[in-house]
């Protein structure tokens, strides 16, 4: 349901720009032969030509639409130039276009805050440059005015002499006596061409735009005179605008709000919004959602741009219509290790680049059942921590498939699935990773660390238990969640620190709510960051699931914050931090040391039997990189009141090292390669605040 913001300021200055036929213009970069005539892109699948999922301008002329299919669009422009979508894993690759929108992203961002609204659009928040530029060169000022401004649309303007349009644009823009919010949407026009103009030139894409007092305002305006053209909308032309707004065309209403509106209200257009009083409308769809509509009627939009040039979120997903529908689970299986394999990809190269991890997996599908392919029913979405590693995230996608399987053909016999009586055709699969958290740098201490970040890397296994309901709605191949921007996914809206804790706490199976007294038991120590910060810590009532043992957290002991208690067994020789708990006694910082200085680099690589020391804090943090000449392990030395001990790399299980953190894997690896060492063992670094004792 939307929320109603309050508004800081109405005389903010916000840009809303939309690349034109986007995907078009990035494959006539690519191949500029096909520069200004009638192309479109389609999809991978061949079937009647394959679906167009971009249309260019000029193809639009012909009448050639997006939803038409490549021979249709043949048909009524026999000249159309078809361009595939590039394909990788059976599935459309959109990798290209996201890069291609992020470098229009980081052009936007030098004049503004920028949030990423989608793979091609961009709000800008222009209110500061818009100020300067009122103070230091208003227009009225201005000898001159680039043509690319005097071609604004101003919504509301009647141009007097149609044969002179720049020159009364040019007018409008210079009125001397405007009022002040006219005088910065003028000079908002000034910037966001000159943007635009950047934008062209740097990436060969031209994009439209609305100005506006607000985000919403600007996005109604940027689709209103496209392509490559603006629109500013002063604010005595909002009235006008919205009262003939089709309602289910606002952003929000497009779904059962909107339709409620047309049914129970008999609201066609914004405009008619007007008629409600602000109570009628908070008792009709309660507070919230009534003073935002109210609001909106109105043209008020609290809105911030965010400050995001990031994506909130990474999916990866696929359709599989009609006889393409997949039946049995190692159908879904082989599609969802693909889906997975992207999802992993991009999740690594974000945090390669950026920095950042996800935190939340969720599933989506689509799905029938019965054998009627024509009766969709909501397939349960479901969500856990997310764990890196393509395995985990295959496995944990396969867990969670399967409990929205069972919640959906409702019934939990495992035999069943499949069986003729319970026929079910999986039309959509996609996962998503959401909840993208920057991973603290350098210093950082451990219990800040696993306060925001702990999921990904830890070694939670995904059990049914853990699969929290997802409340968003399933909408697999929908909209942005295609374009790996998931509008679904809200941003986080409590205090760090405070969730972290929670987190850290509901990790660790400790109190959540210590007032309340009641430990968390193991299981929810398996709760999803969200039902904590709800306060909705759902558990999914499945008896007969065959719960698989959970591994568990094992816990740094020198940390304070740590486990108030874990009653649960240990399984195997799994978790590097049950590793290195086993030495806590004697250890509380973490440092490799060489045992002989002999070994070569080849021998470093050849023979991974690293002595890695462990040693008191009390001792010299000295630290010596080496390599080691074979000695057996585990050694303990207690001179001098010195409590180390070594142990060979050899001796460690790899896959432990998927459990740790991102960057601490970085480290821990770094521990065979003697080469990058200097760079990550020093100091102050994560991995020795990791084991440290004397970190707050
Ligand atoms: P849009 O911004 O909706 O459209 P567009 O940029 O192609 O054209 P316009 O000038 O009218 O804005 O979508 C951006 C890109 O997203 C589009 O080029 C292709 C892709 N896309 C899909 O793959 N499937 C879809 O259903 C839609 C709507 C877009």
């Amino acid at each position: 349901m939307p929320v109603a913001t309050r508004e800081t300021s109405d005389a903010r200055v916000i840009a809303h720009l939309d690349m034109d036929c986007f995907y078009v213009q990035v494959e006539q970069r690519k191949q500029p032969n096909l520069r200004g005539l009638p192309t479109a892109v389609i999809q991978y699948n061949s079937y009647k030509g394959g679906a167009l999922i971009a249309v260019s301008y000029e193809a639009r002329k012909y009448g050639v639409k997006r939803s038409m299919r490549g021979d249709e669009a043949q048909e009524v422009c026999p000249q159309i130039q078809l361009v595939q979508v590039p394909v990788a894993r059976g599935k459309a690759d959109l990798n290209t276009y996201r890069n291609a929108g992020s470098e229009v992203v980081s052009v936007l961002a030098r004049k503004g805050r920028c949030e990423r609204a989608s793979i091609d659009e961009v709000y800008i928040d222009l209110t500061e440059a818009a100020e300067a530029m009122l103070k230091e060169a208003p227009p009225e000022n201005l000898d001159d005015i680039h043509e690319e401004v005097l071609k604004s649309h101003v919504l509301g303007f009647i141009v007097e002499d149609e044969n002179d349009t720049k020159k009364e644009v040019r007018k409008w823009l210079c009125r001397s006596d405007a009022d002040y919010h006219d005088k910065l949407l003028a000079c908002g026009a000034i910037i966001v061409a000159d943007l635009r103009m950047q934008v062209l030139k740097e990436t060969e894409f031209s994009c439209s735009a609305g100005i506006a007092h607000n985000k919403m305002l600007a996005k109604l305006a940027s689709a209103m005179n496209k392509p490559a053209q603006q629109t500013i909308v002063p604010r005595s032309s909002v009235k006008g605008l919205l009262e003939s707004f089709p309602i289910k065309k606002m952003k929000q209403l497009g779904g059962k709000l909107g339709s409620s509106l047309q049914s129970d209200l008999g609201v066609n257009t914004v405009g008619e919004l007007l008629k409600f009083s602000e109570e009628k409308l908070q008792q009709r769809y309660g507070i919230n959602t009534g003073t935002w509509l109210w609001n909106i009627a109105r043209g008020i939009s609290g809105e911030e741009v965010e400050g995001r040039l990031l994506p909130k979120s990474h999916g990866s997903g696929k359709n599989f219509p009609g006889p393409q529908a997949l039946k049995t689970i190692s159908l879904v299986q082989h599609w969802l290790n693909r889906l997975c394999e992207e999802l992993s990809e991009r999740l690594q190269s974000d945090l390669d680049q950026n920095k950042r991890i996800a935190r939340t997996l969720t599933l989506h599908a689509r799905a029938y059942k019965g054998g009627d392919s024509d009766s969709h029913k909501n397939f349960p979405s479901k969500s856990c921590p997310l764990r890196y590693g393509t395995a985990k995230i295959q496995e944990d996608a396969i867990n969670l498939f399967q409990a929205g399987l069972r919640e959906y053909i409702g019934f939990y016999n495992n035999k069943s699935l499949g069986s003729q009586s319970n026929r079910w055709g999986i039309t959509s699969l996609s996962v998503a990773a959401s909840k993208m958290v920057t991973i603290p740098s350098g210093t950082h201490s451990i219990v800040k660390y696993f306060g925001g970040q702990l999921q990904p890397s830890s070694s939670l296994k995904q059990t049914p238990e853990s699969v929290i309901h997802e409340a968003a709605p399933s909408s697999p191949s929908g909209g942005e969640s295609c374009l790996g921007l998931n509008s679904y996914e809200s941003q986080l809206g409590y205090p760090e620190e405070d969730t972290r804790m929670k987190y850290l706490r509901a990790s660790f199976g400790q109190q959540v709510d210590q007032s309340k007294g009641d430990d968390l038991t193991e299981e929810s120590s398996l709760l999803s960051p969200q039902a904590i910060e709800n306060g909705t810590a759902e558990k999914e009532p499945q008896p007969s699931f065959p719960v698989e043992e959970p591994r568990h957290i094992h816990a740094v002991p020198t940390l304070k914050t740590v486990v108030k208690k874990n009653t649960a067994k240990e399984k195997g020789n799994c978790s590097i931090l049950k590793f290195f708990k086993n030495h806590h006694d004697h250890c509380t910082s973490v440092k490799q040391h060489a045992t002989n200085g002999q070994g070569s680099e080849s021998n470093y690589h050849s023979d991974s039997t690293i002595n890695n020391q462990v040693e008191s804090l009390k001792e010299t943090n000295h630290e010596a990189i080496g390599t080691d000449n074979g000695e057996s392990s585990a050694s303990h030395e207690a001179g001098e009141g010195r409590a180390s001990w070594s142990y060979r790399m050899e001796e460690i299980d790899p896959s432990v090292v998927d459990e740790l953190p991102p960057e601490i894997q970085l480290e821990v690896r770094a521990w065979f390669r003697p080469l990058k060492r200097p760079n990550v063992v020093k100091r102050g670094s994560i991995i020795t605040h990791y084991f440290s004792t004397n970190k707050d």
